[in-house]
């Protein structure tokens, strides 16, 4: 017959509430560091406001572009090395974004949106012709062409 003694037995009970008490201390901590229960949304949201204005450059007039049809119309657009490109996307209702990746621009227009202006500033030194996409409807042949032409 083996002597059970208060101690033997306390012992497991013991480990066994300190391991409960470390680990809520530890669920505790990872949940406080890890936010508020709603997954972070990735940082690739096309919502990057274009280039500030220059002062120095007029307003130039808009280029209309339209974004119906799953297409941009005109296909091409012409914008200059060094100065302010201005933009106004022609909404069909639906979500598109503009984006130019090679300029940093990334614009969404909201679904709903049938007049949205878009400024941003074409870099002198900028030449060639610039890949434009709506990063929704790439893959339906939603892309187009922007000309830099000094
Ligand atoms: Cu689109």
């Amino acid at each position: 017959m083996v002597p059970a003694g208060p101690t033997f037995r306390g012992r497991p009970w013991r480990a066994v509430a300190l391991c409960g008490l470390v680990l809520g201390l530890f669920l505790s901590a990872a949940c406080g560091q890890g936010g508020y229960g709603a997954p972070r949304p990735t940082a690739t949201t096309p919502a990057r406001t274009p280039a500030p204005a220059s002062t120095e450059s007029p307003t130039p007039t808009a280029v209309r572009l339209d974004l119906g049809g799953y297409q941009f119309t005109p296909g091409v657009l012409e914008v200059e090395a060094g100065k302010k490109a201005r933009i106004e996307l022609l909404g069909d209702g639906l979500a598109h974004t503009f984006t130019i990746a090679a300029l940093e621009v990334d614009v969404a227009v909201p679904e709903g949106a049938r007049s949205q202006v878009v400024e941003f500033l074409v870099p002198a030194g900028t030449a060639g012709e610039l890949k434009l996409v709506c990063s929704f409807h790439e893959l339906a042949g939603m892309v187009g062409t922007v000309r830099v032409v000094k």
